[in-house]
């Protein structure tokens, strides 16, 4: 597939997505949603480790979803725009494999929703978030009003959804939305460095963690110990699992195959 506004930059460690429409500060439209599902798609290949996204540019993540594109929609288009969105935010969250938000700036709206479906969000100093939606008529409409609770708590998503407010990097930091801070010209070499370091480590434990605090997250304590049970059993039948034993009793360095 071609991308118009995408980039999909593969590398040894991983594969970055880049956002890329500035004259709309990286906007997200239903033709970007449609490259992003293909892009995460590709990623599902075992070749690739570490998935990052970032904006392209030092001004934008992403602005949000398109105001433009949005304004007219009946109801029934509404329902649908969102459920494609809802759809995207899901292949990201369930992408068997650690996901990055390098947060390069302006992350509003469904910027922040997709910063949210990662699993990690790093920032430059000049990022900013925020769920503005409530000062167009509307509420979040990506995940919004249930991924940002769970990260920084029902009361701080609460003040943020319904201010409508932005904040930046350092408070973002500060109540959990954010996992590091870089300056604007460090945050995508970190994020990489990150990368490289997590595609080094035993491919499937990282996606039996990964399913384990996903999925066991609304269940009953009970039955998310079960699956973590589960997930931890299955580490046992692959050969990382061996190796990584087997180094540390030699006292040697672990050299991992992903099998
Ligand atoms: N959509 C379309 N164009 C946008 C845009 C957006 N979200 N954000 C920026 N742009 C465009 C601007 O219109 C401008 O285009 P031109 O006028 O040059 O043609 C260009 O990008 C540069 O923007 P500014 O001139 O405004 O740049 P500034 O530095 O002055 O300001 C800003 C930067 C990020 C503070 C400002 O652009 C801004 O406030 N942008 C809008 C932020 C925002 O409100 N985002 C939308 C959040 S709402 C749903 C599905 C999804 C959602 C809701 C419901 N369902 C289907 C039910 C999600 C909604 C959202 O994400």
């Amino acid at each position: 597939m071609d991308y118009k506004n995408i980039i999909l930059q593969v590398e040894q460690w991983g594969a970055a997505i880049i956002f890329n429409r500035p004259k709309a500060l990286n906007a997200m439209n239903a033709e970007t949603l449609s490259e992003i599902q293909h892009a995460i798609s590709v990623c599902k290949s075992d070749d690739i480790k570490v998935l990052i996204l970032t904006g392209s540019g030092e001004k934008a993540f992403v602005a949000g979803a398109d105001i433009r594109e949005m304004q007219n929609l009946h109801p029934s288009e509404a329902l649908a725009y969102m459920e494609m969105g809802h759809e995207t935010m899901r292949m990201l969250e369930t992408l068997p494999k650690p996901t990055i938000a390098a947060v390069n700036g302006f992350a509003l709206g469904g910027g922040t929703e997709i910063a949210l479906s990662c699993d990690m969000r790093f920032a430059s100093e000049n990022a900013r978030f925020g769920q503005p939606e409530i000062l167009l008529g509307s509420i979040p409409g990506w995940g919004g009003t249930q991924r940002l609770g769970r990260i920084i708590g029902m009361g701080r998503a609460k003040e943020i959804i319904y201010s409508g407010e932005q904040i930046d990097a350092k408070r973002a930091y500060e109540i959990g939305l954010v996992n590091r801070i870089y300056t604007v010209d460090q945050l995508f070499p970190e994020a990489v460095k990150f990368a490289e370091k997590l595609a080094a480590l035993p491919s499937f434990a990282l996606k039996m963690a990964k399913h384990s605090i996903n999925f066991g997250y609304d269940m009953s304590l009970d039955n998310a110990t079960r699956l973590e049970a589960q997930c931890c059993a299955q580490c046992f039948s692959m050969e990382d699992q061996k190796e990584g034993m087997s180094a540390f009793l030699e006292k040697r360095k672990p050299n991992f195959s992903g099998r």
